[in-house]
């Protein structure tokens, strides 16, 4: 019975399937997925649908599903029924801003799903919880997919908003909890500036930074919480 974690995804789903492969990912374990499943590699809706096939995996929630669920609704209006005078620019600008962070692949496959299937889809992310806290190996970690934005250690974990847990970057330097390790997404550890291993799982300050930069060439980290494993997929791994 292990708890596993990883996070970004972004679409890259032979990453993902090989993941799954090597840690033998079995009924009795269980994935935690911090965010940003969609948007940029080739098929983030087949890694969805996957996903959606296992009951002990967890999704949290990321910016790029957030986004995706700003948009989706609409998109997955009859065109036919939409008048011109319904699309207000608030969601023009949604779906512009969504399309600059690389929502083509994720509204390709969605546009192939049955209208059935796109709202299987739609009902499942937006079950994606916010965070999680998961006690294992005698230690506790706080799952979330970026920073906690305007931290301060007197805040509670539901005090913060949304945007500042799934787009405000986390802070490395910055030991937030002396008792809780803070594993998070959303930063490529390529794009850590002290990282001495760009590309791999990042640690410092209680942090776990585990997105390793899939969709970026990268490789498609996961940890192992109760034997602190590290597992890599995908290019430098090769
Ligand atoms: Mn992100």
């Amino acid at each position: 019975m292990s708890t596993y974690v990883v996070s970004d995804v972004h679409g890259e789903y032979d990453m993902f399937m090989e993941l799954l492969e090597k840690i033998n990912f079995s009924d009795d374990d269980t994935m935690y997925v911090l965010g940003d499943v969609l948007d940029r590699g080739p098929n983030p809706i087949k890694v969805i649908l996957k996903m959606m096939e296992y009951p002990n995996i967890i999704p949290l929630v990321g910016n790029h599903e957030v986004m995706a669920l700003e948009c989706l609704k609409f998109l997955m209006k009859d065109i036919s029924e939409v008048n011109v005078g319904d699309i207000s620019e608030d969601i023009v600008e949604k779906l512009m801003n969504w399309q600059l962070n690389g929502s083509m692949t994720t509204t390709d496959e969605f546009h192939k799903l049955s209208q059935e299937m796109q709202e299987e889809v739609y009902e499942y992310l937006m079950e994606f919880s916010v965070y999680e806290m998961v006690h294992a190996a005698g230690k506790k970690f706080l799952l979330v997919h970026a920073g906690l934005g305007n931290f301060s250690p007197e805040r509670d974990i539901d005090d913060y908003a949304l945007d500042e847990l799934i787009w405000d970057r986390a802070e490395y330097d910055i030991k937030y909890f002396d008792d809780i390790y803070v594993i998070s997404g959303h930063t490529p550890t390529q794009n850590i500036e002290e990282n001495k291993k760009p590309g791999y799982i990042y640690r410092a300050n209680n942090h776990i930074a585990i997105d390793c930069g899939a969709c970026f060439g990268g490789q498609l980290g996961c940890l192992c919480l109760e034997t602190d494993e590290e597992f890599y997929v995908g290019m430098q791994s090769a």
